[in-house]
Order: structure tokens, then C-alpha cells, then sequence
């Protein structure tokens, strides 16, 4: 997910490649590792470049398919099944260089939420919930989870089951478990495929994803699909391609699934009182809303946060000069379909304008410039070189680099609010 290749992004707007990318290139961007996630491989670590593929033709993919066939029977898959899946199987190419892309610039996070929760996108999620008032209402009672929410879902995955990307899943995985990189993660979610196929679900030809499995209108890899998704219009098929029913109560299964707390917001914009301690400003910095509503933290309107002994912690993508949001549990559990900060402030945010709410009032800094991967790289080396801790420099900016940041803020009195920028890069070539 974000950015410095605008039209590759745009060209390939799978949830999955937003959650490779987007998770740790989109500025600000906090991430977190710990539960499943829908759409959402696992980060693509340091490997070495794959090499591309050879054809199905060769002797190793041969070779590799006859172990891949033997372990799916042996897990109880008909062989039928898997010789229909792989009748026509292709290794893409292009799947691999989409896995190993690597954006030179990161995407602004207001750059990403202009075009996540467009007017558009609004007016056209409002649309979606009247024609379909009865199937939300519904789902929604069910579940436990606003029908705004569910279409916000339905619209950042899919833009409501218009782009839901056009690659043969098994075609996709199985490029990506022959590849070698994180050819684990993906064998492993390519028997899930079999699996689904096996149940009757869906055929091959219709089971279609984006680059990196990510399916239908859900966005869902297999595992979360296996364990997630919901026949509810009645036809015996779990079908996130084209029944609606069934997607939006299968993404109402997963969200619920994922600890949302019914009744309760997502979280809301808030001031923050002059002389507000910035480090405490992280997700792992959690706290009772009483002790933030005690420190000064208020709503837009001045009025104090509800709820005392509700968890809470601080967010901000673009450093004190940018909107600060108060988050709560439920805005975790919109981390856990894609685990990205600015991904769940965009499902958030649109599911606020579709139920009539305002969208954020404070302006962001928009005349910040994101850094190029270079510049990130430099940032990071000259933090490690002044001793301010910020890990192996690799170009993404984490809680690591961010808290080293602050110690180097802190140090030439500044706001250390751990925000990076060209500015502050400028600051550290400075010496001061
Ligand atoms: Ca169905």
C-alpha cells in the first residue's frame, strides 16, 4: 500500500498488495503483528530477489507439483479436485514482480485517504445501503457491526465488489509457493485454496483474487475465507464473488470475529492539550480513557471523551501539526482485516461520512513531502550514528525509527512527536 509509484499502486489495487506495501511504506504508517489478518500477507522481510519463474514445462515444477499433489490428497483433497485446479495452471511473471516491487517514495496519509474516502466513495456506499436496507439491517443485527462500517469494508476492498482483482487465485499462489520467498506462507494457503475448491464453493475459473491471493469482494486469503465465510443467502455455497448476502455477512463474521465491541466507536479526532507528552502518542501506548480525559485530551468540541475504564491510545500519521485521534478497541479490530493504521482510519473515516458524521477537521500538514527511500535510508543512519537507536536502517519508518526520532527531537527542541520529515532530515544534515 503507498507509494511513490502512484500507477503502480493504482494499477494494482489489491487489498493484498496495500497490506505488503501500504503496512510499512504509507508515512506514519504504525503497524502491528499479532492476530490474522483478511487480506494481508506477511511482511516481505529483507529476502533476496526471486528470479522469475520458469514455465510449467520444467522438470522442477514438475517435480514440485507432484509433492504439492501428494500432500493435498494426503489432507483429505479429492485428486479430481486437484487435477481440475491445476489443468491449466500458469506461472505468472508479472505476480513476481508485483511480490518484489519495492515503492521508491511513500504515499502521504492524506494523499491516501483523499482517494480511500473520496465524496464519491461516500455518496456511493449511502447508495449501496439504502438499495440493500433490509440484507444491512439484517447482517448488522446479527453481527454486532454497523451497516457503515461493513460497507466502509466493502468499499476500501473491492469499491463494492467493482475491483476485485482479475488473477486465477491458484494461478497466483502457486506462483508465489513455487517462488521460494515466503513460499511457506503461501503452499500453505494455496492447500487452503484446495480445500474451498474441494467444498464445492466456488469453480477454478471463478476463483479469482488479486496478484497475492486476496479473493473476491472480501478480499479474503483462503485461510481467513476457511475460517470466515458465511453461506447467507441459503444456496449451500459460501460465494464473496457474487452474492452480497454472503459478502457482507462474511465480513461481518470476521470483524466480530475479531474482537469489534458492539455499540462502542471506532475512536474520534481530539485535541490535545499544549505540552502534551508526543511519546505517549503510539498504538502500544495504551490507557483508560479517564487518564487521557485527566491529561487534557478533549473532543473537537471541547467535550470530554466517554468511558473511563475504556482502553485507549493516542494516534497521529502526521505528527503534532496533523489531526490526533483517540482510538479504542474497535478501531484494532479494523487493523486486523489489514494492519495498517492509515488503511483503518480510512475505513473509519468513511463509515463516519456514510452514517452523516463530519470527516476530520483538523487540516494535515500537506506541505510536508513524502521522503524517498534513499532519504529514509539516510534518515535512519544518521539517527543510528548519533546514537539514537533506530535498528538496522531499512527504509521503513517504524515505532523504532519514530522513537529514535523523538530522542533526536527531544534533543534540539523540538516537538518530538517522531514525525519524519524532509525538514527534520534537513535538521540531522544540519547537525542540530
Ligand atoms: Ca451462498
Amino acid at each position: 500500500m503507498r507509494i511513490v509509484r502512484p500507477m503502480l499502486l493504482r494499477a494494482v489495487r489489491s487489498a493484498a498488495l496495500r497490506a505488503c506495501l501500504g503496512a510499512m511504506v504509507l508515512a506514519g504508517c504504525q503497524t502491528t503483528g499479532t492476530a490474522p489478518t483478511a487480506a494481508a500477507p506477511p511482511p516481505k522481510g529483507t529476502s533476496p530477489k526471486p528470479t522469475v519463474p520458469p514455465s510449467t514445462d520444467s522438470a522442477d515444477f514438475a517435480q514440485w507439483l507432484a509433492g504439492l499433489r501428494a500432500e493435498a490428497v494426503g489432507q483429505g483433497i479429492r485428486p479430481a479436485t486437484f487435477d481440475r485446479a491445476f489443468a491449466r495452471v500458469r506461472l505468472s511473471p508479472r505476480i513476481i514482480e508485483l511480490d518484489s516491487a519495492q515503492p521508491e517514495f511513500t504515499r502521504m496519509v492524506w494523499s491516501y485517504l483523499d482517494s480511500a474516502v473520496s465524496d464519491a466513495r461516500v455518496q456511493k456506499g449511502r447508495a449501496k445501503i439504502q438499495e440493500n436496507s433490509a440484507l444491512f439491517t439484517r447482517v448488522s443485527r446479527e453481527y454486532g457491526v454497523p451497516a457503515e462500517i461493513l460497507a466502509a469494508f466493502w468499499g476500501v476492498e473491492s469499491d463494492f465488489g467493482r475491483d476485485t482483482g482479475t488473477f486465477a487465485v491458484v494461478d497466483a499462489l502457486t506462483t508465489l509457493a513455487f517462488n521460494g520467498r515466503r513460499a511457506a506462507y503461501f503452499r500453505s494457503e494455496l492447500l487452503v485454496a484446495l480445500k474451498i475448491l474441494d467444498s464445492g464453493d466456488i469453480a477454478p475459473e471463478r476463483m479469482t483474487g488479486s496478484w497475492a491471493g486476496a479473493m473476491g469482494q472480501t478480499q479474503f486469503m483462503p485461510t481467513i475465507f476457511q475460517r470466515y465465510a458465511v453461506d447467507e443467502d441459503g444456496d449451500g455455497r459460501r460465494d464473496i464473488w457474487t452474492s452480497m448476502p454472503d459478502v457482507l455477512a462474511s465480513t461481518a463474521r470476521f470483524v466480530r470475529g475479531n474482537n469489534w465491541q458492539p455499540g462502542e466507536r471506532w475512536g474520534d479526532e481530539v485535541r490535545l492539550p499544549a505540552g502534551f507528552p508526543y511519546d505517549q502518542a503510539e498504538l502500544t501506548v495504551v490507557k483508560p480513557v479517564s487518564e487521557w480525559r485527566r491529561m487534557g485530551v478533549r473532543l473537537m468540541n471541547g467535550a470530554e471523551p466517554e468511558g473511563d475504564a475504556t482502553p485507549a491510545a493516542i494516534l497521529l500519521l502526521a505528527g503534532a501539526e496533523g489531526p490526533a485521534f483517540l482510538v479504542r478497541e474497535n478501531f484494532r479490530a479494523i487493523m486486523r482485516y489489514n494492519p495498517s493504521t492509515s488503511y483503518a482510519l480510512a475505513v473509519a473515516l468513511l463509515a463516519d461520512r456514510m452514517a452523516g458524521r463530519s470527516g476530520i477537521a483538523a487540516p494535515w500538514p500537506r506541505h510536508e513531502q513524502p521522503l524517498s527511500k534513499d532519504e529514509r535510508l539516510e534518515l535512519q543512519q544518521r539517527l543510528a550514528d548519533m546514537g539514537y537507536e533506530p535498528g538496522t536502517p531499512d527504509g521503513i519508518i517504524g515505532p523504532s525509527t519514530r522513537n529514535a526520532a523523538r530522542r533526536f527531537q527531544a534533543a534540539a527542541g523540538m516537538v518530538p512527536d517522531g514525525f519524519v520529515t524532509k525538514a527534520l532530515l534537513e535538521r540531522m544534515r544540519r547537525g542540530v
